[in-house]
């Protein structure tokens, strides 16, 4: 691969080229891609609006470039490789031409049951390659989708299918995870008591019973069968919507954040490639799900697009037992790891043996991502897992960036335990203050800022162009607001800090606290709520609740266990709060506003430093709620 960067000049050359001459850097990249048409324009842009293009009047279909772009050199390569939740299954492997085959034969289905360019498609299915299949069917053919992750309840179900009006869904009849056999299909249809969908494929993988709805539900393995391994790839302009994917942000709803095809095709190989320094032959592994953005970067499109071999892994850590991810490595010789410093820490407190009845050599680079890493985990990460050799990138990124946007290039940009250290190129950093100064030089911190389009980045917010206006580009005038502090030191290197505003990160999934507290505040019994997060050993961050509750015929235990089933129905299981707390006021300010500030130091237990309180309207109401904690 040509545009590889090999050592640290060479990073420092390319970073320099990207920043001076953005337009003549990308086009370069983006030169070893097919493109039916060739861009009239490489970048136009303007983050008032915002209004970014990449690759202006560009045609071509992601899926080519993923098959066609290289099949003849890699179509014997394997391309997905499936390990199973229960290790005693087979897995599967995929060459390049049988993944070929079996996107281009879901893809004729799909159009089968009139789905076409422009269509949304939701997915909402266990990590097996179906899902992947099922992606990656859609892009062939133009239709847009977006994967709800399998842990979401229902109702969150509903709204993203709601919100974003989509035509069908693909799922699954059931889901393995760990010992549990979790019903998928059900959840669909409860689902589709709120929302609608003119077709549902479900692909079997539990066997558990689920009930077909005539003419709406149709099974994967019927639709396949009689269709053609061959599908020709719709004509797509580069700036055409390719996936929507909701997030949460601070306020409740979570957002359809829209990435478009071209520049997230050129930015998610490019940082792939570089990042982790993936050579032929390698098995790649990240322990993502692919109803995360990590998910779609980096299990499928990334990896993919590189020609790489993926893995997908269907189950948990910890199941069998706290040795899987590195009974998975050996068996597969895994040369590089990519998983969340949650992950790490949970394992980490099983201590050395589980990983000791494992060969770990063939580990090469170890990455991480989600979430701000401890450095106690790092080093456990580097000596116990890396055994001292593997280099470490920490990728700092999100749902809105596409891809990777600050971290060390394996290998070759010295590392620092918990820091991102560098932007890779294309990637123009900013520091701000709370006015929006840039903080110049370093050993500064302040809020990170990017002042640059990059190709991967977000374009709008599904249905709500304003809302993307003003959730990342109102804060600071001219400017993407990634909702990260962060400090760079006297080297110049990043440290990611953690979100300066309502998201909470927990076990490196993120969480607006305001839709926390919406689900929680359906409760009848619930008068007011305020959710703060606290810092968690493995999970990062704890979800804290404070609630104002009627507590006459109910214990607290009782409300407590009703308040999380509420919020596992709303939302999902991962949200459910660590923490309750039932109070008999919230301290507000007078104008209203719940100060959080206050919250979240109780809620840590640094109790001696509050801060200014003066501005409260009722002071008392801090001091009940510091005797209530228990
Ligand atoms: C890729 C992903 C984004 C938020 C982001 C930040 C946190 C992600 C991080 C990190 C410190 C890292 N985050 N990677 N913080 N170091 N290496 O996780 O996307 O789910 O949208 O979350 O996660 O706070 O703003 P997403």
């Amino acid at each position: 691969m040509s545009d590889r960067i090999h050592t640290l000049s060479g990073y420092l050359y390319e970073y320099q080229k990207s920043v001076t001459q953005p337009e003549e850097f990308w086009a370069r990249i983006a030169d070893s891609f097919h493109w039916r048409k060739r861009w009239s324009k490489v970048l136009k842009w303007n983050f008032e609006e915002p209004d970014v293009k990449w690759f202006v009047d560009a045609k071509l279909n992601i899926t080519e470039n993923i098959f066609e772009r290289h099949l003849f050199t890699i179509g014997d390569r394997p391309a997905i490789i499936w390990e199973a939740n229960d290790p005693n299954e087979a897995g599967r492997t995929l060459t390049y031409k049988e993944l070929f085959h079996e996107v281009n034969r879901f893809a004729n289905a799909l159009k089968s049951k009139g789905i076409g360019k422009g269509d949304k498609v939701i997915i909402y299915m266990p990590m097996v390659p179906e899902a992947a299949i099922a992606m990656l069917a859609c892009a062939r053919i133009g239709a847009i989708h977006s994967v709800v992750f399998a842990g979401f309840s229902s109702s969150a179900l509903a709204d993203r299918v709601n919100d974003c009006g989509a035509k069908a869904i693909l799922t699954a009849d059931g889901n393995f995870r760990g010992s549990k056999k979790i019903a998928v299909k059900a959840v669909v249809d409860e689902a589709l008591e709120k929302s609608e969908v003119e077709t549902v494929i479900v692909y079997e993988r539990t066997q558990q019973e689920v009930s077909m709805k005539e003419g709406r539900d149709f099974w994967w393995h019927e639709v396949i069968a009689e269709e053609s391994q061959e599908c020709a790839p719709e004509e797509m302009d580069s700036e055409d919507m390719l996936f929507i994917l909701y997030t949460s942000g601070s306020t409740g709803k979570p957002k359809g954040v829209v990435h478009t095809t071209g520049g997230y095709m050129v930015y998610s190989q490019y940082s792939f490639d570089n990042v982790f320094q993936y050579s032929e032959g390698d098995v790649y592994w990240c322990t993502a799900d692919v109803g995360w953005i990590t998910g779609h970067s980096y299990i499928v499109y990334g990896p993919l697009l590189a020609g790489a071999t993926t893995l997908m892994f269907e189950g948990v850590p910890t199941f069998p037992d706290a040795g899987r991810f590195w009974q998975v490595v050996e068996k597969h010789q895994v040369n590089v790891f990519y998983t969340a410093p949650t992950a790490i820490r949970a394992l980490q407190a099983y201590g050395t043996e589980p990983i000791q009845k494992y060969d770990l050599s063939s580990l090469k680079v170890l990455g991480s991502v989600g979430e701000p890493i401890n450095e106690e985990a790092w080093h456990w990460y580097h000596t116990h897992i890396g055994r001292g050799k593997c280099p470490i990138v920490d990728t700092w990124w999100q749902t809105e960036t596409g891809g990777i946007m600050v971290s060390p290039i394996a290998g070759i940009t010295p590392t620092k335990p918990a820091f991102a250290t560098l932007p890779l190129p294309g990637v123009q950093l900013c520091i701000v203050d709370p006015e929006g100064n840039e903080l110049t030089g370093n050993s500064v911190e302040g809020n990170l800022c990017i002042k640059f389009p990059w190709p991967g980045m977000i374009r709008t917010t599904y249905g709500d162009h304003e809302r993307c206006k003003q959730t990342y580009f109102s804060t600071y005038k001219g400017m993407y607001f990634t909702g990260d502090g962060v400090k760079r030191d006297h080297d110049g290197y990043y440290r990611i800090l953690g979100r300066v505003d309502d998201v909470i990160n927990v076990s490196g999934h993120r969480m607006g606290t305001a839709e926390v507290e919406n689900a929680i505040n359906e409760h009848p019994k619930v008068i007011e709520s305020a959710v703060v997060g606290y810092p968690h050993e493995v999970k990062g961050q704890g979800i804290y609740a404070y609630v104002i509750a009627d507590l006459t015929n109910r214990t607290e235990d009782n409300l407590m266990n009703e308040i999380k089933e509420m919020i596992s129905k709303i939302i999902g299981p991962i949200a459910k709060p660590d923490k309750i707390q039932f109070v008999p006021g919230l301290p507000k300010t007078r104008s209203g506003k719940i100060m959080r500030r206050i919250l979240r130091k109780v809620a840590e237990g640094s109790l001696d430093n509050m801060g200014d309180t003066s501005t409260l309207l009722d002071p008392d109401v801090v001091t009940k709620i510091i005797e209530g904690k228990k």
